[in-house]
């Protein structure tokens, strides 16, 4: 069954008063079967949200990613600036801290903080982790290098081998981005938020001078020219005197949530809207997705450049509208062995809102859905996160953006 954005969450609404369950309840909110005339290739089940790890006291978890070399440890980042090791092997496990950087990190507003975390492909021989977070006097955006620590601390990462590499002065508190990966291709990928405040009035979003509204794409192994990352030289503006070598992608307004599919290496993004859509967008190089002039697919309210064409634009694959939520968290597509009814979906959901959609794309195109599949009300879902098995985590916190911090394990409802 293919719903659009628009209206999934009433359709989810009317199926589970169907099947007898209070729609948008405290539970996880139940969906209709699929019609069992799709085959489950082609299909999208709905997915179940099981705690796991309740012992782990959190704050405001905001990721949570997997150590590359040991399958057993997941690492979870609290927005304060702290990041919580998992043994994922025990049920009842606690957590330890292994990061406290609240020093450096500034946790001022909503959106600042420790935002995102990832360990180097070669974690195991060089021991680096990168960090992009918020700091202050002045306000920037940072990526930082870290090293963990070896033997008996293993696990253990050194906050005195903090290192920053890139700073983005950041004119408001807002808009911060933002995630870092890894590429197959050996380079870091970086989520930048389009600096703040509303209507993005410093124009980052089509400014290819400004690191801001962008993905950017460097070498953090070849270091040159004076920085302490090289500049891929196949990024699509190298060489220009009007761009930023580093911008792999622009237009972009926050994206919060990013990821690599594990199977065709696209990168999919939830960038978060303004007043009207929430989009998800495959992340191409030199890719424009429209900020400011478009939100989603309309013309911005209110900025002098908008535009309703598409032209010189890459669509979002999918939008949402208020009504449906407020603030996208991009997911994961799932790529693990165990479930085959999930295979090749792509999972995100609404912070605020708690909903969360399947769908499936191929060649950057969206095949079926988006579907509603499940989430959980008043849940605020910071994050999706990837074990090495591919098993989908989601991370947030219960209630309010305050509230008791969870995890939860993703898995085919039936
Ligand atoms: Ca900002
Ligand atoms: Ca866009």
């Amino acid at each position: 069954m293919i719903q659009t954005p628009r209206s999934s969450c009433l359709a989810a609404a009317v199926a589970a008063a169907a099947l007898g369950v209070t729609a948008l309840g405290d539970d996880v909110v139940k969906q209709a079967p699929v019609a069992t005339s799709e085959t489950a290739a082609a299909s999208i089940p709905d997915v179940r949200m099981d705690r796991v790890w309740p012992q782990v006291s959190l704050r405001r978890p905001v990721q949570l990613v997997a150590r590359p070399d040991r399958s057993d440890r997941l690492y979870v980042v609290e927005q304060a600036g702290r990041v919580i090791e998992i043994d994922s092997s025990d049920p009842t496990a606690t957590g330890r801290v292994v990061l406290d950087i609240k020093g450096p990190v500034q946790d001022k507003f909503n959106e600042q903080g420790l935002l995102s975390l990832v360990f180097h492909p070669k974690f195991k021989e060089n021991r680096f982790v990168y960090v992009w977070y918020t700091t202050s006097n002045p306000d920037r955006n940072t990526l930082g290098r870290l090293q963990a620590k070896e033997g008996a601390e293993d696990g253990i990462i050194d906050p005195e081998s903090l290192t920053v590499l890139l700073e983005i002065a950041d004119p408001a508190w807002n808009h911060n981005g933002g995630t870092l990966l890894f590429g197959s291709d050996g380079l870091l990928y970086l989520s930048t938020g389009d600096g703040g405040a509303g209507n993005d009035p410093w124009g980052n979003g089509q400014n290819l001078e400004s690191l801001l509204a962008s993905v950017l794409r460097i070498d953090i192994d070849h270091p040159g020219d004076g920085k302490l990352y090289g500049i891929p030289a196949d990024n699509p503006f190298v060489g220009r005197p009007d761009a930023r070598g580093e911008k792999y992608a622009t237009g972009l307004r926050n994206v919060w949530r990013m990821s690599f599919d594990r199977k065709t290496g696209e990168l999919y993004g939830g960038d978060v809207g303004q007043n009207a859509f929430e989009e998800i967008d495959i992340i191409v190089k030199g890719g424009n997705y429209g900020w400011r002039p478009r939100e989603g697919l309309q013309a911005t309210p209110g900025v002098p450049d908008a535009s309703q064409s598409s032209d010189g634009f890459v669509d979002p694959i999918v939008v949402y509208p208020r009504s449906d939520g407020v603030s996208v968290t991009g997911g994961f597509v799932y790529r693990g062995t165990e479930y085959q009814s999930l295979q090749g979906v792509y999972l995100y959901a609404d912070y605020e809102q708690g909903t969360m959609w399947g769908l499936r794309a191929e060649g950057g195109k969206l095949t079926l859905g988006p579907k509603v599949v499940g989430g959980k009300r008043r849940f605020h879902l910071a994050s999706f996160g990837e074990a090495n098995d591919g098993t989908l985590f989601v991370c947030g916190t219960e209630s309010s953006a305050d509230g008791p911090g969870s995890i939860y394990r993703l898995s085919p409802a039936r």
